[in-house]
């Protein structure tokens, strides 16, 4: 009935990790179209609109059923006019014109190619366009202006593009597990992001790595990643080491970390017959490989830090960012991977420098795109 459905959007909270947010949910067109008008709006460095549509979205993820009229959004936490000329058209129309206009531009086409691209963030793609890059093959002519880890991007760029299935992430998982306990036998290594939160596919395996003895974790990292390249499973790694000066006002994560590319053995490989390449001698080299180039993120956390790592590294991105400025403005403490920190203790109590803090880690509320500069 009306009466409950006003019931329900009434008690929509509005910070987003207040709220249910299911993966699948009653409102698909209209979030996916916000979603574009979001990501529209991180292209252009606008960081405002952005957090506007995908906070907009996100509300409507949890709402307990199928929109029918925009009037239905005008009671809910940051629905505003231009989210509901969005609803209202798709409600109306079956399609937003703004978002058609957007999704054919050709600054949206080509920032969303290149963004694609391991290695490539926003403000790289942006560049580039302006430097009159449109397309992949445009990169061709960048060559030497790449980075190493761009250059494997691109190398690798059609298996990355494909979603990783859940059995793919579990061979990744074994595989990782075998090259860390080869070295600590009781290492513990727990898979996070998309796939904790129970996603059957996702564009990366992300491992969070610790062991109740600090000690043991010194080096490992490094070790394992070197042990699996000299198996030749690894197509590309960088390892970013852990911050030294790592405090409670620190937005970014200071953990160590491996962002690779990982050569994985097909599940079910399209195997050739033993007899195929005396047949074809010729056959494309690529045709006959039984393996797929998969992007693995491995973190290191202290035992003591665990359980923060392990609620920042499980995601979602936005949930994490309505955490940490559910935690700050609510709660009065800053949250990251590391710990939660009371500020009103810890910080200084100045009221205007406490101003000052409160802004910065407001607009720093996410880990910033893992980008090289
Ligand atoms: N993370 C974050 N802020 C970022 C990057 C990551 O808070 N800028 C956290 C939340 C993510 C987790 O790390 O859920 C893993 O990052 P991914 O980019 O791998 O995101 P997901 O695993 O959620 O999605 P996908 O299925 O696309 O891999
Ligand atoms: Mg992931």
């Amino acid at each position: 009935s009306s009466v409950s459905r006003d019931k329900a959007t009434q008690e929509i909270p509005a910070y987003g990790c207040q709220r249910r947010t299911p993966l699948h949910h009653h409102n698909k067109e209209i979030t996916d179209a916000l979603e574009i008008l979001a990501l529209s709006a991180s292209f252009q460095g606008s960081e405002a609109r952005f957090l506007g549509f995908t906070r907009a979205s996100s509300v409507l993820k949890s709402l307990p059923f199928r929109l029918q009229s925009v009037e239905e959004v005008k009671d809910l936490p940051w629905c505003g006019g231009h989210s509901q000329t969005v609803i209202q058209e798709i409600l109306e129309d079956g399609v937003c014109r703004e978002v058609e206009t957007v999704k054919n531009s050709e600054h949206f086409q080509s920032m969303k190619a290149l963004t694609s691209i391991f290695g490539v963030g926003i403000r790289t793609a942006d560049k580039w366009y302006r430097d009159g890059v449109r397309s992949l093959s445009d990169l061709n002519n960048l060559g030497g202006k790449l980075t190493a880890e761009q250059k494997a991007g691109l190398l690798h760029y059609t298996d990355l593009q494909q979603s990783v299935t859940r059995e793919e992430a579990g061979t990744v998982e074994q595989l990782i597990k075998g090259a860390l306990q080869s070295f600590v036998p009781d290492v513990r290594v727990t898979m996070t992001g998309g796939f904790r939160r129970g996603k059957q596919e996702g564009h990366d395996v992300d491992f969070l790595i610790t062991h109740p003895d600090e000690e043991a974790l010194n080096g490992l990292l490094r070790k394992a990643v070197a042990w699996l390249d000299g198996k030749g499973s690894v197509l590309y790694y960088h390892v970013r080491a852990r911050s030294q000066n790592f405090s409670g006002s620190n937005t970014m994560d200071g953990h160590e970390t491996c962002y690779s590319i990982i050569a994985l053995p097909n599940v079910c490989p399209e195997k050739p017959s033993p007899d195929a390449e005396k047949i074809e001698p010729d056959l494309d080299k690529n045709s006959l490989r039984n393996w797929k180039a998969v992007r693995v993120d491995l973190v290191v956390c202290p035992y003591s830090e665990y359980f923060y790592a392990l609620l920042g590294w499980t995601g979602s991105k936005h949930f994490e960012r309505e955490l940490r400025r559910f935690s700050l403005h609510v709660k009065k403490m800053s949250l990251n991977s590391h710990g939660l920190f009371d500020i009103q203790k810890n910080a200084t109590t100045l009221l205007h420098r406490r101003r000052r803090y409160l802004h910065i880690l407001d607009s720093h509320m996410c880990r910033p795109p893992r980008e090289t500069p």
